[in-house]
Parts: C-alpha cells; structure tokens; sequence
C-alpha cells in the first residue's frame, strides 16, 4: 500500500518540530543576552562607558578603604578593593614590618598631571597589597547593521597612571563579543611606565583606534588594577571612554580620479614605448 500524505504529514511535523525548537532557541538567546546588558542603548557619536569618570557616586577622601568601606560604584563590576579616591586624598600612617610607622601620603590631587575638568573622583586599584579589577559590558545591538558592514569605527581613550616611581600599573581592555558570548577578538591601552610620568604621581591620556569585528554585539570594558609593589595599589585611571562612529564610505572625489585617470595613462604610454 502506499501513503500519499505520510511523507508530507511527518514532513509537515518535522517543519513544525524544527520551527518551534528553532524559535524557543531564538527567544532564549534574545533574553539571555537582554538580561546580561543594563547598560544603555549603543548610539553613534557617544560615550558608551557608563560612569567612566567615576563620578557616580562617592569617594574614598582618605586612600585606606578596604571591604564595605569601599564607596558603591554604579555601572561596574569590581573585584578585590577597587576603589574610587577623591582628588586629593589625605593618606593615612601605618606600621610596617620593622615596627616603623610609615606615612602613604602625595596621592593625587587637582594639580598632579591628569584630565582637565577631572572632577572629584578616580578609580583607584585600591588599599590592599593586591591587584583589582572593574568591568562592564556594553550593549552593541542597536549598532549591529553598522558593525557587520565592517563599519563601526571605534575610539578607546582613557588617562592612566601612577605613583611616583611605583610600578603599580592599570590594563583598560576591550573584549568583543559576539551574539553568543563568544570572544570576537580584544584590544587595550596600557598605563605610562614611572619613566613616561617623568616619575610623577599623575595621569596620562592614552588612547587606541579600530574597526569593531563583524558580528560585535557587546563589548566588555575590563580596568585590570596591576599590584607590583609598597602599601597599596596605586593604579589609577579616569575619564574612560569608548566611542562608535561609522567609517566614512572610501573617498571619490573628482582630484582623486583625475589622478586615477592620468596615472593609467602615463602607464599606458610607458608600455607602448616599451613595445616599440
Ligand atoms: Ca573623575
Ligand atoms: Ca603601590
């Protein structure tokens, strides 16, 4: 016997298996990625670093902050004692490992070399003997179009830096990830070494360019707080920002093709008079 409508009725179920699997995967990665992100809508132009100056929020007035005494940052993720210092901070004394009371003091204040209109507030790696860190993801979706014509141009700026000669040191980094959560590829931009502060507590814009990988959705902003040496985490970094426009389409203006132009036939002639 044969069944004209079982191959097209299992086909039909099939379909409608693959269909409502397909879609439920769909909704499940939307919602997943949606619950990641609290960060605002990606537009062009713009900083898109939420509370890159640290402002948001409080500041440690004396540089010894540890636990819950560490001021609440809004927009960031920290770990271990990342801190936000006030400018100016007073530093505080402490007794040593030979019984010596030793005072932390010259933290930086509104003269040290930095950002103009700095405000209040740096992040600051923090008052333990160890490294600390801060990230946050941004939310790419809005500029998706964009990104995957191979056209989101980026900007990464940031002023970094240090403690006199301390080679305590601040990582800012980019990680760009894909719908999935998977990583895309990274950049990043590095503190001044004590040498390029001239060994002067102070701040130093760094900055890097480029083009966001095709397929980017977000980007995850990562501040890694390097501890090297003495009583706390001098890394210090402020006015963080992360921009996207949209690279201009290649240059065709009628200069650029006359020269075009005339170039090909200079090299036309060359090659007749070659053959001849
Ligand atoms: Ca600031
Ligand atoms: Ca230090």
């Amino acid at each position: 016997m044969i069944y004209p409508n079982s191959f097209s009725l299992s086909q039909l179920l099939k379909f409608v298996v693959i269909s409502i699997t397909g879609l439920s995967l769909n909704l499940l990665s939307n919602n997943s990625l949606h619950a990641a992100v609290k960060t605002k809508d990606a537009v062009l132009g713009k900083n898109l670093i939420v509370n890159g100056n640290g402002k948001q929020g409080t500041c440690d007035p004396v540089g010894n902050a540890v636990g819950s005494d560490i001021p609440d940052i809004p927009a960031w993720k920290t770990t271990g004692s990342f801190s936000v210092l006030c400018y100016g901070a007073s530093g505080f004394e402490f007794v040593n490992n030979f019984g010596t009371s030793v005072r932390v003091s010259g933290l930086p204040d509104a003269n040290s070399p930095g950002p103009e209109n700095r405000g209040k507030n740096l992040f600051f790696g923090g008052a333990d003997r160890a490294s600390s860190s801060a990230s946050q993801l941004i939310n790419l979706t809005d500029l998706a179009s964009i990104i995957d014509q191979g056209k989101g141009g980026y900007d990464l700026g940031a002023w970094l830096g240090g403690y006199d000669t301390d080679l305590d040191n601040v990582l800012l980094s980019l990680d760009f990830l894909n719908q999935d959560g998977l990583s895309l590829g990274k950049k990043s931009i590095i503190s001044p070494t004590p040498e390029e502060r001239n060994n002067i507590t102070g701040l130093l814009f760094k900055s890097t360019q480029g083009i966001l990988p095709v397929g980017s959705r977000q980007v995850n902003v990562g501040l890694n707080m390097n501890y090297v040496r003495g009583r706390v985490n001098d890394a210090y970094a402020d006015k963080l920002s992360f921009v996207v426009t949209k690279v201009p389409e290649p240059s065709m203006n009628p200069g650029f093709l006359l020269g075009g132009v005339v170039l090909t036939i200079l090299k036309l002639r060359q090659k007749r008079r070659l053959l001849e």
